[in-house]
C-alpha cells in the first residue's frame, strides 16, 4: 500500500515526539516490531535516542557506499575499519570512498561540534543515509560501535531511522587483567581489548607483576622476566611479554581508543622480584619462587637504597613503553610492611612516577598514607568496608584525588556468580550479573561524603588466581563486564535492571558469534 508522503512524515514526527531519552519507543501495539526495537537494544544505552517510525530508516545493502569526509584524515581509517567489520559480521563488501554527500554511510569529524565532547557522537539514520558525526576520532569510533549494533547481522538490512546523540557519563571506563597469577599471552589481552572496545570501554589496566610471576621484560633487571616470569599459580610454566609484544598491545589498544595502564605492584605482592634478585631482600637472601594464592607475605626492602634504584629503573622503562598518562603502582595489601615504612616507600614510588612524566594510580590503601598531588586512587572496598577506611578515601577525594571505583562485591570479575561457578573466589561473596550492574557509581560513596564529581570512573578487575584458560576468563568476564561498560557510559536516567537485562540478553547472539564463552546467567532473559 502506498502511504501519502505527508501522512508518512506525520507518522514519523509523531513517533519521534513520543520518544523519551534513551528509549526509542517504536514498539507500538499492532506494529510488527521485533522483540526489542533497535535503539532499545543498544548496550551501553545512549544518552539520547529518538527513533522514527518502525520500518523507517536506511536500508544497508550491497550497494551501500561508505564515505569518509576528506576534510579529516582520521575518518578514512574509521571508514576502512567499519568496512572490514561489516564484511566479517554481515558478509557485505562495501566500497569506501572519500566524499561528504549524505548518501550511504557518511563518517565525519566536525571541528565545530565541540558540544559532542571528547568521546561523544551523533548518529542519524534516514532513507538516504546514515551519518556519523563526532568532534574527535574517539567519538567517531564510538559512533561506529553503535552503528555495528544497529546493523542486522547477516546481509545488512534496515538501520532504524532516527537520531542518537551520545556521550559517556564517566571519562574512565576500565577493565583490569591480571596476567601475573596465571600468565596470558599478549594475544589474549588484545582479544579482550577488542571485545571491550565494542562496548565503549576505554582503558585496559594490566597487572604485570605479583608474587607468582613477573610478566614484562625489563632490560636493566633481566632476571625479573627470565627467572621471575617462570612460575604461575599451580604447575604451569608462566611466561612474560617482550617489550615488542607490550608495544604491540599498546598499539592495538590505541587503534581502538583504549589506553593501557600498566601496573607494577609494590611494595607488597613482590615475591617474584624478590626471588629474582637477592639484593632486593632486607636479609640479602632470595626466597623461593611462589605458586600458591596467599597474599600479603612479601615486601620490597623499604630501608635499602637499591630498592629505589630498582623501582626508578623499572618505572622508567615502563614509562618509556607507555604513551598513556598513568602508571599504576599497586600499594595494596602490604601486610608485612609497617605503616610508617609503607608511607615512606609510597612517597618515593610516587616521586619516581612523577619523575618519569606520568600520573600515579594506586589502590585505595594509599589514602591511609600520603597520596601525592594528582595521584588517582582505585577503591576496591565492599559493602562491609569500615566507615573509617571509606572516610580516608573520602578525605583524599576532598583533597582532589580522583577515584576509580572497583567495589569488589560489584565489579570483581573473579568472584563466583553463584554456587554453580567452578572458577573464582568468594571472599567478597557471590556476584550475580544483577549485583554487578545494579548500583550507582555516582552515589556509591556519597554516604562517606564523596560527590559524583570526584569519581573519574569505574573499573572491573579480573584477578586470575583461579583462572587459567581463555574459556574460564571469558566465562567470568562475560556477561558481567558489560554491566561495567553500561555503568561507565550510560546516563543515570537509563539505569533500570529489567530493561538492562533485556538489552544484555540481546547481546547474546553477538557474543556467540564472536566465540565468547559467556555465562548464561539465570537472572538474564536469554532468548
Ligand atoms: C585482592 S584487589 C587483591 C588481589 C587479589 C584479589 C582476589 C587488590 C588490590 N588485591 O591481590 O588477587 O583480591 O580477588
Amino acid at each position: 500500500m502506498r502511504v501519502p508522503r505527508t501522512f508518512a512524515a506525520l507518522l514519523v514526527l509523531m513517533a519521534a515526539v513520543s520518544c523519551t531519552a534513551a528509549h526509542g519507543d517504536d514498539g507500538k501495539p499492532g506494529a510488527t516490531a521485533p522483540a526489542l526495537p533497535a535503539f532499545q537494544r543498544l548496550l551501553p544505552a545512549p544518552a539520547q535516542a529518538r527513533a522514527t517510525a518502525p520500518g523507517t530508516g536506511y536500508v544497508l545493502g550491497p550497494g551501500t557506499v561508505i564515505r569518509a569526509d576528506p576534510s579529516s584524515p582520521d575518518t578514512r581509517e574509521s571508514a576502512d575499519r567499519l568496512a572490514e567489520q561489516l564484511r566479517a559480521t554481515s558478509g557485505l563488501s562495501l566500497m569506501v570512498v572519500d566524499g561528504d554527500q549524505r548518501d550511504g554511510i557518511l563518517l565525519r569529524i566536525d571541528e565545530q561540534a565541540t558540544a559532542l565532547g571528547a568521546e561523544g557522537y551523533e548518529l542519524t539514520s534516514d532513507a538516504n543515509a546514515v551519518t556519523l558525526t563526532a568532534h574527535t576520532p574517539a567519538g567517531l569510533f564510538y559512533a561506529v560501535q553503535t552503528l555495528r549494533q544497529l546493523v542486522p547481522a547477516a546481509g545488512g538490512g534496515l538501520v532504524q531511522g532516527g537520531t542518537i546523540t551520545d556521550r559517556p557519563r564517566f571519562a574512565y571506563r576500565g577493565a583490569m587483567l591480571d596476567v601475573a597469577r596465571h600468565f596470558f599471552p599478549v594475544g589474549q589481552a588484545k582479544r579482550y581489548v577488542d571485545q571491550l572496545a565494542q562496548y565503549k570501554v576505554n582503558t585496559l589496566h594490566v597487572h604485570l607483576s605479583d608474587d607468582q610471576g613477573w610478566r614484562l621484560a625489563i632490560d636493566s633487571w633481566p632476571r625479573l622476566a627470565e627467572y621471575g616470569g617462570g612460575t604461575e599459580v599451580g604447575t604451569g610454566p608462566g611466561g612474560s611479554w617482550s617489550k615488542e609484544e607490550y608495544r604491540s598491545l599498546v598499539e592495538f589498544a590505541k587503534e581502538r581508543h583504549v589506553e593501557v595502564v600498566p601496573e607494577i605492584d609494590m611494595p607488597g605482592h613482590t615475591n617474584a622480584a624478590l626471588a629474582s634478585y637477592a639484593e632486593l631482600n632486607c636479609d640479602g637472601k632470595a626466597p623461593a619462587r611462589y605458586r600458591g594464592i596467599k597474599v600479603g607475605f612479601s615486601s620490597l626492602c623499604v630501608r635499602k637504597e637499591v630498592t629505589y634504584t630498582f623501582i626508578d629503573e623499572v618505572l622508567g622503562e615502563l614509562a618509556e613503553l607507555t604513551p598513556g598518562r598513568y602508571l599504576h603502582i599497586g600499594g595494596d595489601e602490604a601486610h608485612s610492611t609497617s605503616a610508617e615504612d609503607y608511607a615512606a616507600f609510597m612517597d618515593r614510588a610516587q616521586e619516581a612516577v612523577a619523575r618519569h612524566g606520568k600520573t600515579a594510580v594506586a589502590w585505595h590503601q594509599l589514602a591511609g598514607a600520603r597520596p601525592a598531588d594528582g595521584t588517582v586512587l582505585q577503591y576496591w572496598g565492599t559493602a562491609t568496608t569500615a566507615p573509617g577506611e571509606k572516610g580516608k578515601v573520602a578525605d583524599a577525594a576532598a583533597h582532589g584525588h580522583p577515584l576509580i571505583l572497583s567495589p569488589a562485591d560489584r565489579l570483581y570479575l573473579d568472584m563466583k556468580y553463584d554456587l554453580t561457578t567452578k572458577p573464582g573466589l568468594t571472599w567478597a561473596g557471590f556476584v550475580p550479573v544483577k549485583q554487578a550492574y545494579d548500583w550507582d557509581p555516582g552515589t556509591y560513596l556519597s554516604g562517606s561524603g564523596v560527590p559524583e564529581s570526584a569519581v573519574l570512573g569505574v573499573e572491573a578487575p579480573l584477578w586470575t588466581e583461579t583462572i587459567a584458560t581463555r574459556a574460564d576468563l571469558e566465562f567470568m568476564a562475560f556477561p558481567r563486564v558489560l554491566g561495567l561498560a553500561e555503568l561507565g557510559w550510560a546516563p543515570k536516567t537509563a539505569h533500570n535492571w529489567t530493561a538492562y537485562a533485556k538489552r544484555l540478553a540481546a547481546q547474546g547472539p553477538r557474543l556467540d558469534e564472536q566465540g565468547v564463552t559467556f555465562y548464561r546467567a539465570p537472572d538474564v532473559p536469554w532468548s
